[in-house]
């Protein structure tokens, strides 16, 4: 179903695949024990020194495109249904975070080399000591945390892959609308002020209404006008 190439340390699983981008076929996985410039969007780091927790990245090439701009949703459906298994209530802060108790246990990067070769990283806490938590700049967990008891990362991995290739054809076939109800369940900011920053920083406020057919955020501005975003951070 998947190739697994299980690395001890790099620079970055991400960066690993696209440097070698036209050796690796379509449901390669690098995974890497440690890494050391580990990132997550607009280059911020991601916290990478813990064997005992996921840093990997999926390569993807479909030959159907056309909800590839949708996949980062799908994999928070998949680490969410995954992180359910353990009994805990995950929830999703768009667009690509994980969060237990408004805490961010996984976070995903989704870079495409071009729209046939996609890079679909994620990194998720298994097993953090308290500790070192605080470490991370925004408030952050870890599964052995949630469940009180160290967690197997090769079950979890296993797990997880399995969860994200059985449904993925189906997803690529038909989109966010798939995966709407399970994502829509599980957000927790809609109905609520939110602020929305873009690359610059800068805070905007709204009303978080819904998500879209197509993934997207939709909003009411202070004048009530509805908006759609389709990238940026949010806070609430
Ligand atoms: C993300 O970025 O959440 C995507 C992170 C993707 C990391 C994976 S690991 C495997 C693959 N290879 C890579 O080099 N990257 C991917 P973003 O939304 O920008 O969030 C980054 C923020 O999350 C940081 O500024 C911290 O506040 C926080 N953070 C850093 N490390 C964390 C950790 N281990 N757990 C929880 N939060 C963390």
């Amino acid at each position: 179903m998947y190739k697994l190439i299980e690395l001890e340390t790099v620079n970055s699983t991400n960066n690993f695949a696209k440097e070698n981008i036209n050796q690796l076929s379509d449901k390669t996985i690098i995974s890497a024990k440690t890494q050391t410039n580990g990132y997550g969007r607009f280059r911020r780091k991601w916290i990478s020194d813990i064997p005992e927790n996921i840093y990997l990245s999926i390569i993807l090439k479909p030959a159907d495109t056309k909800n590839i701009i949708n996949l980062t949703q799908y994999l928070c459906v998949i680490l969410c249904k995954t992180l359910e298994d353990y009994e805990i209530k995950p929830e999703i802060k768009w667009p690509n975070d994980v969060l237990v108790n408004g805490k961010k246990i996984s976070g995903v990067l989704c870079e495409c080399v071009n729209k046939n070769n996609i890079i679909l990283g994620m990194g998720v806490n298994l097993n953090i000591e308290q500790k070192n938590i605080e470490q991370i700049s925004q408030p952050a967990t870890s599964l052995n945390l949630e469940i009180g008891k160290k967690v197997n990362k090769k079950i979890f991995q296993k797990k997880l892959l399995n969860n994200f290739f059985t449904k993925y054809e189906t997803f690529l076939k038909e989109g966010f609308v798939f995966i709407k109800n399970d994502y829509v369940k599980r957000t927790c900011f809609l109905g609520k002020t939110i602020f929305v920053s873009n690359k610059q920083d800068k805070k905007t406020e709204y009303f978080a209404k819904s998500i879209d057919h197509d993934g997207a955020l939709v909003v009411l501005d202070k004048l009530k006008k509805e908006l759609k975003i389709l990238s940026g951070d949010i806070t609430y």
